[in-house]
């Protein structure tokens, strides 16, 4: 058992005592193979991906590359927009919002097709890579799932690393598989215990634009992918290499052999002409390279780089307990009784780190709607970035569960951002600063969507920022603040420029905007989503002002500009406003919305992520914030029934947050998209919108370190909303808090026994644990 105790630190000295070495707590595991994508399991080393399925006569792998996309970059701004605009927010003020929506989808949307149909125009779809296929051969007895033994697949969240193993014919096979984090490559170890049992052809393919060969004992697939244009658009390579320690290999057609083998390894990598114009050399060196170290050598090398990253947290609720289930069969259970297994809830929360781990890496991409796991061509939705909320909930655990290092993707991305953000803010509202709306791409993509009904909110780039800034605020790394300063001053410019003057109250808002995705009625009876500043805008620019009033303090900057965001925070709107029934304002009229059980709860942007809604500070706008959630309804996709846990926690009701949270994690195996009711898990974890959306496990994983720890509101709080099923013990140590600080404790009976905070810098902290207040020393670390 490992135990530590740290220095003297409030109530008890802080141990931990989590019995990760004997159990299999962090483990995925199932007793057949997977029939459904939705069951494979997912490996990946933040660049590349696969997904094998367990197969016994037919192993199927899903690969991927997370920056394999189609489409190109493009100018889709519509520079006769800006002429348009001074009627549409006429009509506006005029509450003529269904006449300013037929104005705002003819002449307000970008130009061309928009994200539809996104593999085959230029805005473009992230695509799977294409699949890697390894037919067996079991001599004469034929050999399937149904006639074999002691089948088990895995997935260790411990060392990313998956294993298949089953008996046939009185032969034991096993395989083994990791995408390294030490030569970027992925490796499938292959074995049998009879020698020369081995015996199986390998082929690569793609559904299309792919040219496959064997050649040279290596299968090499590549192609071209549109670009939206009559130019061509991205390259890819795939290389896979056999190395066998005995038997045969044969080049059959464009597959490879392998006979009577005892023990094979495949190599395959895989690159992209995206921002690497030398692509087919990195895929080279990397191959050469896994090819030149000894097999042990990069196992250990791959698990040392990812415990790294993951071993920084630990966690436990309850005792830890040997599980004898699979965990499909464990699902179900939890569902039905989820009292019973306290574990499974960690088991969740630390795939969702896994999963950042393995879907992105500094230097990359940020994880799409899908991680980097995508099994078709044309992906839901483009497998896309939307601001409307799913890019930014990926995000939303990386800081608390520290692997703040995974913000750096979606910095650099937004940062990709602002140059085409700029021109949009040109186009269509002769602004300063720059601005991206509900949907964009590798290619940074920045105008508005093509279609009104969503395409035109415009909380989308203040809502980046906010991810950015909480980066800074929970590291307090200056040189990174100096970085995306320019970012976040921008964007306040662009919103600071194009604010209107509301005819009725007098504040400064938004025009044309819209709460994401959502209708109202009109007191004509007309329906419309085109609005003047929705709730969430409102929210979004004080949080944006204000990061921006104190980012050019820290950064001793820009006084003139600090003045003038100060003295229009005066003019917004004030933080909430509740409605006639008690519940918050969605809008800054009263109406009515057409979907009382929407999905989206913008309006509840300013209780998370925003800080600016607090059972303390503001709690007639929690008491309104409540109505709110309990009028929309706990249903939804993942990621909807996940903002709603996450708000829950935020509003410290953790038996509320633990309802939803059992309610993402129901099982599930819908694939159909439901924009309405949904979510759940697959057999393997992922989440469902339907279809697969990573936001979901990242949202849910986001919720239960919310439910635990929370540090928004000027102090850190110690299991602010603990629901009672968790209460009787648990501890966790490496959790993040804002201000640079690490923090670890233990509970039992609902009350915090032990704590410890460290810092690298000696500071105080504000510290609210068990219901107490306090100033401590932080411990150095
Ligand atoms: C937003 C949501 C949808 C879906 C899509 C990818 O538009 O409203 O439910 O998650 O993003």
């Amino acid at each position: 058992m490992k135990k530590f105790v740290s220095h003297f630190c409030g109530l008890l000295a802080f141990s931990v005592s989590l019995g990760y070495g004997q159990t299999n707590q962090l483990q995925l595991w199932y007793n057949k193979p997977a029939t459904v994508w939705e069951a494979a399991l997912p490996l990946g080393n933040g660049r590349l991906g696969m997904m094998p399925d367990g197969g016994v006569d037919t192993e199927h792998i899903v690969l991927n590359d997370v920056t394999l996309w189609s489409g190109s970059p493009q100018d889709a701004n519509n520079y006769q927009a800006c002429t348009y605009l001074p009627q549409i927010r006429k009509l506006l003020s005029e509450g003529r919002n269904d006449e300013a929506q037929v104005l705002v989808n003819e002449n307000f949307i970008c130009k061309g097709p928009g994200s539809n149909d996104g593999a085959h125009v230029q805005f473009g779809c992230y695509q799977t890579l294409g699949s890697l296929d390894i037919r067996f051969d079991y001599g004469k007895s034929s050999v399937d799932s149904s006639t074999i033994s002691n089948y088990k697949r895995v997935l260790s969240l411990s060392d990313a690393i998956a294993t298949c193993t089953y008996r046939a014919n009185g032969i034991n096979y096993t395989r083994e598989y990791f995408t390294s984090f030490g030569s970027d490559v992925s490796v499938i170890r292959l074995t049998a215990d009879r020698p020369g049992a081995l015996n199986f052809t390998i082929a690569l393919s793609r559904s299309e634009r792919a040219l496959v060969a064997a050649k040279n004992g290596e299968l090499v697939m590549e192609g071209t992918l549109s670009s939206g244009t009559t130019n061509p658009g991205m390259h890819y390579l795939a290389r896979l290499k056999p190395v066998l320690t005995d038997g045969t290999l044969e080049m059959r057609g464009n597959q490879l052999a392998v006979r009577h083998a005892s023990a094979v390894i495949l190599y395959l990598t895989a690159g992209t002409s995206f921002k690497n114009a030398a692509f087919r050399d990195s895929v080279a060196a990397k191959l050469a390279r896994a090819l030149h170290t000894a097999y042990t050598v990069e196992k250990t090398k791959h698990k040392y780089y990812y415990h790294v990253l993951f071993n920084r947290v630990r966690m436990a609720i309850g005792k830890p307990r040997v599980i004898t289930q699979p965990t499909d069969e464990r699902m179900v259970n939890y569902s039905k009784q989820p009292g019973n297994d306290v574990g499974y809830p960690v088991l969740f929360y630390q795939f969702g780190r896994y999963l950042s781990i393995c879907s992105s890496r500094v230097g990359g991409v940020p994880p799409n709607l899908q991680g980097l796991w995508a099994n078709q061509v044309q992906t839901p939705w483009n497998g896309d970035y939307h601001l409307d909320i799913n890019v930014q909930m990926n995000h939303w655990p990386v800081e608390v569960s520290n692997l703040p290092e995974l913000s750096l993707p979606l910095a650099a991305l937004v940062k990709g951002m602002v140059s085409n953000g700029a021109r949009t803010a040109k186009a269509y509202y002769q602004a300063e600063g720059w601005i991206a709306h509900v949907i964009t791409n590798v290619w940074g993509f920045t105008e508005p969507g093509e279609s009104a009904s969503w395409g035109i909110a415009k909380s989308g780039a203040g809502w980046l920022c906010s991810n950015l800034w909480a980066h800074y605020d929970f590291t307090r790394d200056e040189r990174y603040l100096a970085d995306i300063y320019p970012v976040l001053k921008g964007s306040a410019q662009f919103y600071n420029s194009t604010l209107v003057r509301h005819a009725r109250t007098g504040w400064m808002v938004t025009s044309p905007s819209s709460s994401p995705e959502n209708w109202f009625v009109l007191p004509n009876g007309k329906t419309a989503s085109v609005c003047e500043g929705p709730t969430i805008d409102n929210q979004m620019l004080r949080e944006l002002f204000n990061n921006v009033i104190a980012a050019s303090t820290i950064l001793n900057t820009d006084a003139g500009l600090r003045t003038q965001l100060q003295n229009r925070l005066k003019e917004l709107p004030p933080v909430g406003r509740v409605a006639k029934d008690g519940r918050l304002m969605e809008w800054l009229e009263d109406y009515k919305e057409t979907e009382e059980h929407h999905r989206h709860i913008s309006n509840l942007y300013g209780l998370y992520p925003a800080p600016e809604i607090t059972p303390d500070g503001t709690p007639a706008l929690a008491e309104a914030a409540k109505k709110s959630l309990d009028a929309r309804g706990d249903d939804g996709p993942s990621w909807s029934i996940a903002w709603k846990q996450i708000c829950w926690a935020r509003l410290h009701d953790g038996n509320r947050a633990y309802q939803l949270f059992t309610r993402l994690i129901h099982p599930t195996d819908k694939t159909g998209i439901n924009y309405g009711a949904g979510g759940g898990v697959y057999p393997n974890m992922l989440s469902a919108g339907p279809p697969f959306q990573i936001d979901g496990n990242f949202g849910g994983e986001a919720g239960i370190a919310e439910m635990l720890l929370q540090s928004h509101a000027g102090y850190v709080e110690l299991l602010p909303a603990l629901p009672d099923a968790w209460a009787a013990t648990g501890e966790v140590s490496g959790l993040k808090a804002r201000g640079n600080l690490t923090v670890s404790f233990t509970w039992e009976n609902g009350k915090v026994t032990s704590y410890r905070i460290t810092s690298p810098s000696i500071q105080k902290a504000r510290l609210k644990v068990n219901g107490v207040f306090k100033v401590i020393n932080v411990q150095k670390s």
